[in-house]
């Protein structure tokens, strides 16, 4: 079975982040391991929370790790809540990537054209070198305009072509395999659009556009693709069962009497997404 970390914050009460990560990864048939990057009371889109950062941590934990000789088959990073967290991950994938280990970057820091409440200003600036460390990227298309420091105009306002360009700048940047979700094929149809250098060929993935704003799902879709990469899927095979996958928790969300706005009924959806990682490992056992 292949070992995952992720590094992420955890929140008490909130669906994101590790919340959603261990549950999806653990569906996928992969072991997650974690490093809390931060602890919250809740997400950031509560009214009033408090935030512990443990970003001082990753260094003596890393040297535990280290001192068993653990080894991961992927490092999966997912919302920052401070440069100097950007630093101490850094760091870490310095010390644990080796030939076959997988390094997979969500740039969880901004949606609707706006940055998370909270970070500084100039903390794109500083994404940048983790970004160049990646072999994968997830970004949606928010955070793919201030990584290529484009304006964001609207969902709908990018042609394919210049969703393909933007994909191809991203993979300049280092990651051989790029991801850019939330984006909107047409009235009713939306879904991401994913890019490989090895094959140079963009791929999309399509599912039913639904209206609002449904917090997490980047965390969900993101956790979705590293789980599928190293159950040996494409990079256009995980983002089409990424885009499903968001898309059931979303029904699921949409159908709940007791709907709940920080977060999709992800939950509702998991064991689907077990025979999923269930069809994978037959099909290994197969050949
Ligand atoms: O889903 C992204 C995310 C993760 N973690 C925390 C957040 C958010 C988005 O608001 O607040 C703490």
């Amino acid at each position: 079975m292949k070992r995952v970390v992720t590094l992420q914050d955890i929140s008490c009460v909130g669906k994101c982040s590790l919340t959603a990560a261990i549950p999806v990864l653990s569906c996928l048939g992969v072991e997650a391991s974690v490093i809390p990057t931060a602890l919250l009371s809740t997400h950031t889109a509560f009214e009033s929370f408090i935030a512990y950062d443990l970003s001082d941590k990753i260094g003596e934990i890393s040297a535990q790790l280290i001192e068993n000789n653990i080894r991961f088959d992927a490092i999966y990073t997912g919302y920052l809540g401070s440069i100097k967290q950007i630093e101490e991950i850094s760091a870490f994938i310095d010390r644990f990537r080796h030939g076959d280990c997988l390094v997979v970057v969500d740039p969880a820091m901004a949606d609707d054209g706006m940055l998370y409440s909270g970070l500084p200003d100039d903390f794109v600036d500083h994404i940048h070198p983790l970004i160049s460390k990646a072999d994968v990227i997830i970004p949606n298309l928010t955070e793919a305009c201030m990584l290529l420091d484009m304006d964001y105009s609207e969902p709908s306002g990018f042609s394919m072509r210049e969703i393909s360009e933007m994909l191809a700048r991203l993979s300049n940047m280092g990651p051989e395999k790029v991801v850019i979700t939330g984006i909107h094929f047409d009235e009713c149809s939306m879904g991401a659009v994913s890019y490989d250098r090895a094959t140079d060929k963009v791929y999309t993935a399509e599912n039913t556009k639904h209206n609002g704003r449904y917090l997490g799902t980047g965390d969900i879709f993101s956790s979705v693709v590293t789980g599928c990469l190293l159950e040996d899927q494409t990079i256009a095979e995980a983002s089409k069962h990424a885009v499903d996958f968001v898309n059931r928790c979303i029904e699921e969300t949409e159908k709940a009497q007791d709907k709940r706005w920080y977060g999709v009924n992800f939950e509702s959806c998991l064991g689907e997404l077990c025979k999923t990682g269930m069809a994978f490992n037959k099909s290994e056992s197969e050949e």
